[in-house]
């Protein structure tokens, strides 16, 4: 598989640093401009700061690029006919040299094959509500990818409990990063459970080492809550997520317009308060995701 690496990550490779890779669906449809593009700029020095190598995954002329330029993201958070690609869009993409943004799924998918092994992001995808069983192909990508996947549990918008219940179906463990409860994006609770709650980066490297002493090839789902100061309040969500979610049946908004849909509503509705946890909760993964790749690389056993 060919990929095209930017200096920082070929170096990192080479040297063995640990990597984290970021997505690009969350710079092109899930944050509006200009705060998507501070937000992949401030991931990537996140990341820096916590002592890993960011890897900003797209697909550029068919391209997988791993580790983009100052351009590249600019392409991602400006232009409007960037595709956002799952699993399905993969050889449409390649064969057709399209420039797109991936999701959980493709950002998966290309950062595993290029070595790495751990990514952040905001929320996963998952079961939706609604009576169309959509179900988001990043869920069977976790089920058989064996990285370490941080997140701040799967988007609000979705059907939750079924989520879980799909993840514990289909072997994917779950962490919770200092906390008891699986957590809902942007508010820290959902009532969920989390199969083990961690402390430290090194109880999650020890636990990914595992899996691959065992040859499972899900991925580690390590869960971190949004910071309480950003927190969004439970009964403040579902309401502005009801008109939201009437709003999209309305409009016949449908496969993957649903999410982008849903979260630009949320935060104008919110007046913005959706759009600050959403940033809080990505930069906060970030940080944790370079610690995790950190003591993924010091592990002894790795
Ligand atoms: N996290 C965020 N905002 C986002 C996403 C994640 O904070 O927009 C993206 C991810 O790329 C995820 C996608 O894979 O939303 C899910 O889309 P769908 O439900 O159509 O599979
Ligand atoms: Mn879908």
């Amino acid at each position: 598989m060919k990929f095209k690496f930017n200096e920082e990550v070929e170096n990192a490779l080479k040297t063995k640093q640990p990597i984290v890779a970021l997505e690009s669906t969350v710079i092109a449809h899930g944050l509006p401009h200009p705060h998507n593009i501070e937000t992949a700029e401030n991931l990537e020095n996140i990341v820096r700061e916590n002592g890993a190598v960011p890897a900003t995954i797209a697909v550029f002329d068919g391209k997988f690029c791993v580790g983009l330029d100052k351009e590249q993201l600019n392409i991602l958070a400006t232009d409007k006919n960037i595709r956002k690609i799952s699993r399905r869009d993969l050889p449409i993409a390649v064969a057709q040299k399209i420039n797109c943004a991936t999701t959980v799924a493709t950002t998966m998918f290309i950062a595993h094959r290029a070595g790495i092994k751990v990514f952040a992001t905001g929320g996963i995808g998952g079961v939706h509500r609604g009576t169309l069983p959509d179900i988001s192909a990043d869920l069977p990508e976790l089920a058989n990818t064996p990285m370490i996947v941080v997140c701040a549990g799967a988007k609000i918008v979705l059907d939750l409990p079924s989520t879980r219940e799909w993840l514990e179906t289909n072997g994917v463990s779950i962490l919770g990063w200092q906390c008891d409860e699986l957590p809902a994006f942007y508010s820290r609770s959902s009532g969920l459970s989390i199969d083990e709650r961690v402390e430290t980066a090194e109880e999650v490297a020890r636990i990914a080492c595992a899996r691959d002493y065992l040859k499972m090839p899900n991925a580690i789902l390590l869960t971190a809550p949004v910071p309480p100061e950003f927190e969004v309040p439970r009964e403040k969500l579902e309401a502005i997520l009801a008109s939201a979610l009437s709003e999209a049946e309305q409009q016949k908004i449908l496969g993957k317009e649903v999410t982008p849909f849903l979260l630009a509503k949320m935060s104008a509705e919110s007046k913005g308060e959706t759009l600050k946890a959403n940033i809080a909760l990505l930069e906060n993964n970030a940080k944790i995701a370079a610690q995790v790749a950190v003591a993924v690389g010091s592990d002894s056993r790795q």
